[in-house]
């Protein structure tokens, strides 16, 4: 399943970071937790230049506590990159952001004299409006359960120290490892409009099971055999799963559209329980 999306608002994004980098002082990168690599975007690299850049990993609440330990071991050992984890949603973990920042700062001549002025970066959907919400504590910037929520850059008075810009979500033009294109659309970076959610689920439904063996036990009786699973083996686990949730159409079939969308938003919103798609390398 060949997965693309880059609209012609991601390109102005793009340069709108270009043009304000000179006002910046910090980029605060947020990734997902649950695919720190896959959600973190090749053409930052770039575009922030050599600016310091703190990376937060946000949705710990829905990702794989044990995976998300991993990850922060794995970030420990790279003291070059400055990675927190965060939850937007339970507010957890917030103050050490300024902590992250201010080490960054503290050296300049201007800190202390001045605000530090921060920008929000990264891929679609990952919380970076949700971020803005948390650290002030109210709803500043606006926020969706979709990508491309967020249109144009805005300035925010976080604190009487510091200021964000909100940015909208980018991606890439071409996704060269395609199970990273897979990633990003099972978290909803991608819009879900342009993708057949019938192939995605199934993707989802193969991926979960080769990752995450026990992870349907209640679902499906039968143990999952993850990645030598036939697509008969896949479609009756969907069929199995719509089942239980009642999700049947006239003549007692299951209602196949309603039970993909399901299982989707079940994931996506942790309902289907916590799980991270990614580990860390082991070198
Ligand atoms: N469970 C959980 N959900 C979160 C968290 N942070 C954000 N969300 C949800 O993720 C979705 C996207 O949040 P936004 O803040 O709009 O994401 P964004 O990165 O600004 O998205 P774009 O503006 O479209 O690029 C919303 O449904 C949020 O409620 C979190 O820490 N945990
Ligand atoms: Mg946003």
């Amino acid at each position: 399943m060949e997965i693309q999306w880059f609209p012609g608002h991601m390109l102005k994004t793009q340069r709108l970071i270009q043009e304000h980098r000179s006002q910046v002082d910090v980029f605060l990168e947020v990734v997902d937790a649950r695919a720190p690599f896959a959600t973190s975007n090749p053409l930052l690299d770039e575009l922030l230049g050599d600016k310091p850049r703190v990376v937060l990993l946000n949705k710990i609440d829905l990702a794989d506590p044990r995976a998300t330990s991993a990850w922060k071991a794995w970030y420990e050992q790279r003291p070059e990159t400055r990675a927190v984890l965060i939850s937007c949603k339970e507010r957890k973990n917030l103050p050490a952001i300024s902590h992250a920042v201010n080490e960054l700062c503290k050296d300049k001549k201007w800190f202390g004299l001045r605000k530090v002025r921060g920008m929000i970066v990264g891929v679609p959907n990952v919380g970076k409006s949700s971020l803005i919400n948390a650290l002030v504590g109210g709803k500043k910037a606006s926020v969706a359960p979709k990508p491309g929520h967020t249109k144009g850059l805005q300035r925010m008075n976080i604190s009487e120290k510091f200021d964000l810009f909100d940015t909208p979500g980018i991606l890439w033009h071409k996704f060269e490892d395609p199970s990273v294109g897979l990633r990003l659309a099972f978290l909803g970076s991608v819009k879900d409009e342009i993708l057949s959610v019938s192939d995605l689920v199934r993707e989802l439904v193969v991926t979960l099971s080769a990752l995450y063996p026990q992870a349907f036990s209640s679902y499906w009786a039968d143990p999952v055999k993850g990645l030598e699973e036939s697509e008969e083996q896949v479609f009756g686990r969907i069929e199995a799963w719509g089942r239980k949730r009642g999700m049947l159409a006239k003549g007692g079939e299951v209602a196949w559209d309603r039970a993909y969308q399901a299982l989707l938003s079940d994931f996506r919103t942790g309902k289907l329980g916590r799980f991270t798609l990614e580990r860390p390398p082991l070198r």
